[in-house]
């Protein structure tokens, strides 16, 4: 007799890390169901790059639709859920408040609800943020569990109403729900709008003469960066932890904006003063200028510790980037990109079908 798989289904599996997750837990031998909203342009190139876009089953829903929402939770009948989807850009919560606050706040309160009147046994994860601290900080210079949240956005005020579910679903109906405090974590398939990504793909396009400048906001806030693969890891073990709980996922080391920078250019052999320059139109109404996360709880818990430096970090990504603008120029097509995107929508059901 086959043993027993156990289901996932992740919310945001297009998105960077529900495309690692999803990757991890095939490894893991779980059943991946995936939740794909509609877009006018279908978003699959992580999942293709991963080459598991056809060993996932992809189902059509949104985080602010509960019909769908509802049904896809019924119908796939998860062991575990993983809410990875957000409105996740920290400067676009500021030109979408209302926006922000429906996805990253109700939705993740439709996901519980949804569960609670289904099947509380399922367990959930939350994709809780360093952003909740704001400019909070301990007095010995990093962030825990115990810091206090002082959110300076309103993508963290919608995190901070989701993270407080999680505490309060606990208490009133003994549900599992976690969560993990991460902090910033990046990747080859990171966002291009991220000043991560952003900075190793202009230095790509630069290396080749394909654009002149980069043009920055803040270059002094400091971010805690890990690599997304590394946290996902932590991600399963924080759901398989004896009970439900928050950990906060860092590195405990943080660079400047401007340390990565210079960082980037210098793997690409580039002098950054000649072609970054600060904008206003970059710079936050409201900034988080430090971040960085003691994760003492998480290694003295769950025995899990980061496994990729900053340097090697900022090194995988600008060369990933500049292999993927070398093969464009080459005439190959990028790696990551969908040959045709209306093809992949084969892959999409709608959960009454499944
Ligand atoms: P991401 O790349 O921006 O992915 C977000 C995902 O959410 C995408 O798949 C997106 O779908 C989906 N989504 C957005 N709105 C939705 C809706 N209304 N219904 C269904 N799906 C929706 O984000 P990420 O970096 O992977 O982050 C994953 C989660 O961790 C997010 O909740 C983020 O806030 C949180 N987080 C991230 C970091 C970090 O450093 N990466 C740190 C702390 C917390 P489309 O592809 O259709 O847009
Ligand atoms: O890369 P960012 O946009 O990430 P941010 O705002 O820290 O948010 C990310 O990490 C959070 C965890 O702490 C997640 F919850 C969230 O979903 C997201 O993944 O900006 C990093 C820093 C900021 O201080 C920003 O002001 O870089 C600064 N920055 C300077 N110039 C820039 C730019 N950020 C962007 N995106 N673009 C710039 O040109």
């Amino acid at each position: 007799m086959d043993a027993y798989k156990k289901r996932a289904l992740i919310t945001g599996v297009t998105g960077q890390d529900g495309a690692f997750l999803a990757k991890l837990l095939l490894e893991k031998n779980y059943e991946v169901f995936g939740v794909v909203r509609r877009i006018s342009t279908p978003n699959f190139w992580r999942l293709n790059h991963l080459g598991i876009l056809d060993k996932i089953t992809l189902v059509s829903a949104d985080l602010t639709d509960v019909p769908s929402l509802s049904e896809a939770i019924r119908r796939t009948n998860p062991d575990e859920i993983y809410n990875m989807a957000a409105q996740s850009f920290v400067g676009s919560s500021f030109d979408q408040p209302i926006h922000s606050a429906l996805t990253n706040g109700l939705g993740v309160l439709n996901i519980i609800e949804i569960v609670r009147n289904l099947k509380e046994s399922v367990k959930i994860y939350l994709a809780s943020t360093s952003e909740l601290y704001g400019d909070s900080i301990n007095l010995d210079g990093v962030q825990n569990e115990e810091t206090p949240f002082k959110p300076n956005s309103p993508y963290a005020l919608s995190k901070l109403y989701s993270h407080e579910l999680a505490r309060i679903y606990r208490k009133a109906y003994g549900m599992f729900v976690s969560a993990g405090i991460l902090f910033n974590h990046e990747s080859e398939l990171r966002g291009l709008e991220f000043v991560t990504r952003k900075i190793t793909n202009s230095v790509a396009k630069i290396k080749f003469g394909l654009q002149d400048e980069l043009r920055l906001g803040n270059l002094e806030a400091k971010r805690d960066w890990g690599y997304a693969p590394d946290y996902m890891e932590v991600v399963w073990q924080i759901l398989q932890y004896h009970k439900p709980d928050d950990f906060v996922i860092a590195t405990n080391e943080n660079h400047s904006v401007r340390e990565f920078v210079e960082e980037a250019f210098k793997i690409a052999g580039l002098d950054w003063k000649l072609y970054v320059r600060v904008h206003a139109q970059h710079k936050r109404p409201y900034e988080v200028p430090y971040l960085k996360g003691d994760y003492s709880k998480a290694k003295r818990e769950l025995g899990w510790k980061p496994k990729t430096s900053f340097k090697e970090l900022v090194k995988l990504m600008v060369e990933s980037d500049l292999n993927r603008w070398d093969n464009h120029l080459k005439g190959k097509i990028f790696s990551w990109d969908a040959p045709n995107h209306s093809e992949n929508l084969n892959y999409l059901y709608r959960a009454k079908d499944l």
